[in-house]
């Protein structure tokens, strides 16, 4: 089998059976396939009437700051990145390190439809039926050792291709961290497409970290590095402010940003009086993943 890696490892050597089956799954096609077929155990917290937002909504109301900051402006200026021949370095405490190429890596991996909400830091929401695949079946390709304790993600640094780079509003490459438990957690996804249709760049093409019980800012879009490390990476945020911006960045109602309340948020989409809702624990994803920090106060590790 033809493969593109850039160092002598083959395809087979990295593909477990597991993932090979998986993959002959993708051939039923994705349509139909919810949530609930494919996290039983997730079904409550995702299915009690997520209504999700239009296509139009999610792909011309959006940050990504690379391509400006206004919440128009990537949709206008993000057709300016290539995303033909991604390729993504998987790097750090792996036994496979390495240059894996996008394609290859679709290939590889079973895509499913999850409708997740999607919580921004601030205070608005959306329900995004997003197409992709686990974190944890790309990471399980590199093979995490047991050294590893967390996973850095950085984004594209391309300033011939995104504008938005040339000002210094963040300390540029866009970088982002989770702790391992986090990454491995079934519902953190590399999220590769929206409603069936591949990611428009805006969003983060051609793929972008979903991490659904965490603000929006967690969701770091178009990444070619992946580091596994003994200990806690930095994240963009954290460093522009790290006072406003913690490396959990849990959706907590409970804890306020330091100039707004956490506890309701405006549904995008909602009409003229625009709706708010009271915000959910994890975003409503509490059953699912407060076990992960269980005896950590919040308030401190926000
Ligand atoms: N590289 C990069 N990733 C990013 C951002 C960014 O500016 N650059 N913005 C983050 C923020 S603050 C949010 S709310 C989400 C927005 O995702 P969306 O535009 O797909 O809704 O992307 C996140 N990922
Ligand atoms: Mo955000």
């Amino acid at each position: 089998m033809a493969h593109r890696w850039t160092n002598d490892l083959t395809w087979d050597d990295v593909t477990p059976e597991a993932a090979y089956l998986k993959r002959r799954q993708i051939m039923a096609g994705i349509a139909g396939l919810g949530l609930a077929t494919a996290l039983p155990g997730m079904a409550r917290a995702s299915t009690d009437a997520l209504e999700p937002n239009t296509w139009e909504e999610i792909t011309t109301y959006n940050n990504y700051y690379e391509f400006g900051t206004g919440k128009d402006d990537p949709a206008e200026n993000a057709h300016m990145l290539t995303t033909e021949g991604w390729q993504i370095e998987i790097d750090g405490l792996v036994d496979r390190p390495g240059t894996y190429a996008f394609d290859q890596v679709m290939s590889e991996m079973t895509i499913e439809e999850r409708i997740y909400r999607f919580r921004c830091v601030e205070a608005w929401s959306m329900v995004i039926p997003w197409n992709g695949f686990e974190l944890k079946d790309l990471l399980d390709l590199a093979g995490v050792q047991d050294s590893a304790k967390y996973v850095a993600f950085e984004t594209a640094y391309r300033p011939d291709e995104m504008p938005g780079v040339a000002y210094p509003v963040l300390d540029w490459p866009y970088v982002e961290g989770l702790r391992l438990d986090e990454a491995m957690h079934p519902l953190t996804m590399m999220a590769t497409g929206i409603y069936g249709r591949t990611i428009p760049n805006q969003n983060g093409a051609p793929l972008r970290l979903v991490v659904p019980w965490k603000y929006g800012f967690k969701s770091i879009k178009s990444i070619v590095r992946i580091t596994l490390t003994d200990s806690e990476p930095p994240t963009s945020w954290n460093k522009s402010n790290g006072r406003e911006y913690g490396f959990y960045s849990n959706v907590n109602p409970e804890v306020d940003h330091p100039r707004w309340s956490q506890a309701t948020e405006r549904v995008i989409g909602s009409g003229l009086f625009a709706k708010r809702i009271p915000t959910l624990m994890f975003n409503g994803y509490e059953d699912e993943v407060a076990s992960l920090y269980e005896g950590m106060d919040l308030a401190k590790f926000y």
